[in-house]
Formats: C-alpha cells, sequence, structure tokens
C-alpha cells in the first residue's frame, strides 16, 4: 500500500501560495495512495502551465511535454504499455486551445487514460492572460476591454464527444475532489474531470468564495444518476447561483486499446528487442 508520504518528494512546489492547484496535487496523491495503486505502474504526464509543473512533485514516473501535447504524450504512453495507469494533467488554455482536438479526439476514442484539467478560467503561467474557459466580458492583459468570444463549457464538450467518464471537481473541496479522482483512476476508458481551481494571481472573479457559495454535490441530489448523456448535458450547462460538482456520466464502452490488434499479445514496450536485426530496416529506409 502507497502511503500519501511516498508519493511526496523534494522538489520545491514553485506556485503562488493559496493556488488552487494545491489541493489539486494532494488529491491526486490521496486518490492514487487509496486506490493501491504502485507508483512505479504510474505515469503522470502534462503539457506546459503552472498546473503542468505537477509531475515533478510526484514520486511517480512522469513526463512534462509541450504545451498542448500532454494527451498526446500520454496516449503514446498507454499505447506502448497498456499495464500503465496513465494519468494527464494540464490548465484549461493548454487542453481547451492548442490542445484541444487531442481533448476531443481522446474522449471519442476513449484512450485509456485519466485526464483532469486544472481549469483557473485564465493562462496563469505566462501572467493571467484569456482563456477558452473565460469569461465573455473577462478583463485581463490580453483583452483590456473584456473577452468577446463565448467559454467552452469542458463537461458539455466531454460529453458531446462521447467520453465515457465525465465529472467536474472544485479545488475548494478537497475530500470529494480526491473521491472523485479515485473514481476516475478506476474508470477503464477516457476519464475526464474539469477541476474548478481558484488562481488566486490573475483570476479575482472566480475565487473559493464564489465556489464555495456556488458548488453543491450532484451525487448528493435526490434520485441523481450518471448514466444518462441528456440529463447530463442539462445539468452541465447549470451555472451562477448553483454549480454542480460530481460525476454526470459514467458508462463501459471498449478503450481504444482493447480494438487495436498490435497491443493484443505483448505490448509494445515489452515485447523483445535483443535479437531484432534493425540493419534491414536501416537498408530500407535511410
Ligand atoms: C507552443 C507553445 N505556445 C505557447 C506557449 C506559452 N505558454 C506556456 S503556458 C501557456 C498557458 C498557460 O495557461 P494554462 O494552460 O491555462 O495553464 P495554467 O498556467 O493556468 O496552469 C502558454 C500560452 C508555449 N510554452 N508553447
Ligand atoms: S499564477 Fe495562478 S495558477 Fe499559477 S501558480 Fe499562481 S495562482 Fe496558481
Amino acid at each position: 500500500m502507497t502511503t500519501v508520504a511516498e508519493l511526496s518528494n523534494k522538489h520545491t512546489v514553485q506556485w503562488c501560495p493559496g493556488c488552487g492547484d494545491f489541493p489539486i496535487l494532494i488529491a491526486l496523491k490521496q486518490a492514487i495512495a487509496a486506490t493501491g495503486l504502485n507508483p512505479k505502474d504510474i505515469v503522470v504526464v502534462s503539457g506546459i502551465g503552472c498546473s503542468g509543473k505537477t509531475p515533478h512533485y510526484l514520486n511517480t514516473y512522469g513526463l512534462e511535454s509541450l504545451h498542448g501535447r500532454g494527451l498526446a504524450a500520454a496516449t503514446g504512453v498507454q499505447l506502448a504499455n497498456p499495464k500503465l495507469k496513465v494519468i494527464a494533467v494540464g490548465g484549461d488554455g493548454d487542453g481547451l486551445g492548442i490542445g484541444l482536438g487531442h481533448f476531443i479526439h481522446s474522449c471519442r476514442r476513449n484512450v485509456n487514460i485519466t485526464y483532469i484539467i486544472f481549469d483557473n478560467m485564465v493562462y496563469g503561467l505566462t501572467k493571467g492572460q484569456t482563456s477558452p474557459t473565460s469569461r465573455k466580458g473577462f478583463k485581463t492583459s490580453s483583452t483590456p476591454h473584456g473577452a468577446i468570444e463565448h467559454p467552452i463549457n469542458p463537461v458539455a464538450l466531454a460529453l458531446a464527444a462521447d467520453a465515457t467518464f465525465v465529472a467536474r471537481g472544485f479545488s475548494g473541496k478537497l475530500e470529494h475532489l480526491t473521491n472523485l479522482v479515485k473514481e476516475a483512476i478506476l474508470h477503464k476508458g477516457f476519464s475526464f474531470i474539469d477541476v474548478l481551481q481558484p488562481c488566486i494571481s490573475y483570476n479575482h472573479e472566480q475565487t473559493y468564495e464564489f465556489y464555495n457559495k456556488a458548488a453543491y454535490d450532484l451525487g448528493a441530489t435526490k434520485g441523481w444518476k450518471a448514466d444518462n448523456v441528456e440529463k447530463a448535458f442539462k445539468k452541465a450547462y447549470e451555472w451562477g447561483e448553483k454549480i454542480p460538482i460530481g460525476i454526470f456520466f459514467q458508462e463501459k464502452r471498449s478503450t481504444y486499446d482493447d480494438e487495436l490488434p498490435q497491443d493484443k499479445d505483448v505490448p509494445v514496450a515489452l515485447q523483445p528487442i535483443d535479437n531484432v536485426d534493425i540493419t534491414v530496416m536501416y537498408d530500407k529506409y535511410l
């Protein structure tokens, strides 16, 4: 059994004091510990951003890839060795701006990875520009007169792209978030969590106070079942005085690696290569 302490390392965490990234990191550690997974079987892959630093702070395998390419790299790792548990993390700018295509395709392919968006509705690392989830009218250095675009709804987008596990968390509700991450890790297929996360430096609208007032637990709502995509859509658009958090939708479907003939017997990463004569390939292609 892995403990939270064993998942921690000595790297200095470089987030601003009070950043909503901290509770997500704790939730991730607690959830991994609760699943009983061995850290040597886990790979945490990120894009670039404040949130992209997460793999550095965990005692698992990790890869900080390129901005917007976390899911592409994570897919490669998972397909090369489906025995690994791959967790992709990144910001709303990373995953819903430059990386948006990867997000939609990962959902519909049902790649067997967990994907957590640290959704602070702003570009944190580059000092506070408007992101794809910023509210219309949100003033930043890149939109001094207010954002003119309508924001993306990540939960609705994941539902539309046929993800098999779609959830929303809030970094101010640690126990709830830990459970969500644990359920997402245990789900077979693409499990997505949009985590509402205050950026105390560059977003003074979606604060802890804002979410604390509005967030309520969908799972504790009488009669709620996360098995109906139409009902999930309706809930995904509830935003304002009340904001639902929890699992919106979950279903079983074969995963991308289930369908790949190359992965059926021995995964690519585990195939013996000692006796492979690569000079044949050199002669043919070089
Ligand atoms: C290809 C490329 N384009 C742009 C950048 C600059 N860049 C780095 S992080 C970032 C956005 C960060 O915002 P977000 O993804 O929301 O993550 P956060 O920092 O808020 O966690 C940008 C534009 C980059 N590193 N690479
Ligand atoms: S800039 Fe925002 S997201 Fe980045 S570490 Fe600071 S508070 Fe967190």
